[in-house]
């Protein structure tokens, strides 16, 4: 893999939020929006612009803090950077409350970086990646059940990633269209075997107005290295999560709070003696 200057990786950082804004508005045009009543408009925004006014009078904020915030809101959208920022400090409470009556797998964010339609590959399968991809390989698997136990033949498992320096394909420029992504089919039985390779850590973009809040709130700008899922079948839930690796210096504090310790892999030597290889089973609840 070619080396890239500080400068070059900056850029691509850039990139990777703004691409997000330009993904959602393609989701828009295709899924479209559903109605929210003004009933729950009234609610809700009331009680946001409650808590702001209430968070206000408690620190007594100046004009100088409120115009500071003015410049970096307008500058968000200016960035493309909203869908990264809600992702990031917001969506996990939107997935708390969303899955909170699941008996199956722990959901956790999509986050900015899912691009439907992956690849169809079978369910033993190597992920679309460059021919000198780096990074150390890592063979997923495991078998997809009803929360009776019961297999789920040929459920549907999408699985997006980082490369080995932190980067989404179709987020940051040079990478082949679905590198690292792919749809898988489990076999009759449910299962999958999936060979990639082990993702980095992601750090959010510095260079755009969500690492200028990170910078300037003193915070740190990492996720623990991931794997992004979407596993369903016909007649059951949908369900959106991530995996993650032990060890991994920022599992304990996540700067998009989505880890859970249900979603914690265990990752032992590969038994083809290459890489790593690691079991997780997913369980979908009924429709
Ligand atoms: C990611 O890779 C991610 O998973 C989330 C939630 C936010 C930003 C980048
Ligand atoms: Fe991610």
């Amino acid at each position: 893999m070619t080396e890239q200057t500080p400068a070059e990786i900056e850029a691509r950082a850039a990139d990777s939020g703004a691409g997000a804004t330009a993904a959602f508005r393609s989701k828009l045009q295709t899924e479209g929006l559903e109605d929210v009543t003004p009933e729950r408009v009234n609610t809700l925004a009331r009680e946001v612009l409650t808590a702001v006014h209430d968070t206000i009078r408690r620190h007594k904020v100046t004009y100088a803090e409120y115009d500071a915030l003015k410049a970096w809101l307008i500058q968000v959208g200016e960035d493309g950077e909203w869908p990264l920022f809600l992702d990031v400090w917001v969506e996990h409470v939107v997935e708390q409350v969303a899955n909170e009556n699941r008996h199956g797998t722990k959901g956790s964010i999509e986050g900015p970086y899912y691009v439907p339609d992956a690849p169809g590959l079978p369910a033993d399968a190597t992920l679309p990646m460059r021919e000198d991809e780096s990074g150390t390989p890592l063979l997923f698997q495991g078998q997809v059940t009803t929360v009776g136990g019961d297999p789920i033949a040929g459920a549907k498992v999408e699985i997006w990633q980082a490369d080995a320096l932190g980067f989404y394909s179709q987020y940051a420029p040079g990478l082949p269209e679905w590198n690292l992504r792919g749809t898988v089919t489990a076999d009759e039985q449910g299962g999958y075997r999936i060979h990639t390779l082990q993702p980095a850590p992601y750090q959010i973009p510095t260079d755009g107005s969500c690492g200028k809040l990170i910078a300037a709130a003193g915070w740190h700008a990492w996720r623990p290295a991931h794997l992004h899922l979407k596993v369903s079948a016909p007649g059951h839930q949908l369900i959106t999560t991530q995996l993650y690796f032990p060890g991994d210096a920022h599992n304990e504090d996540d700067i998009a709070s989505a880890v859970k310790p249900e979603l914690m892999l265990d990752i032992v030597p590969a038994e083809s003696g290459e890489g790593e290889q690691t079991t997780y089973n997913f369980v979908l609840d009924p429709a």
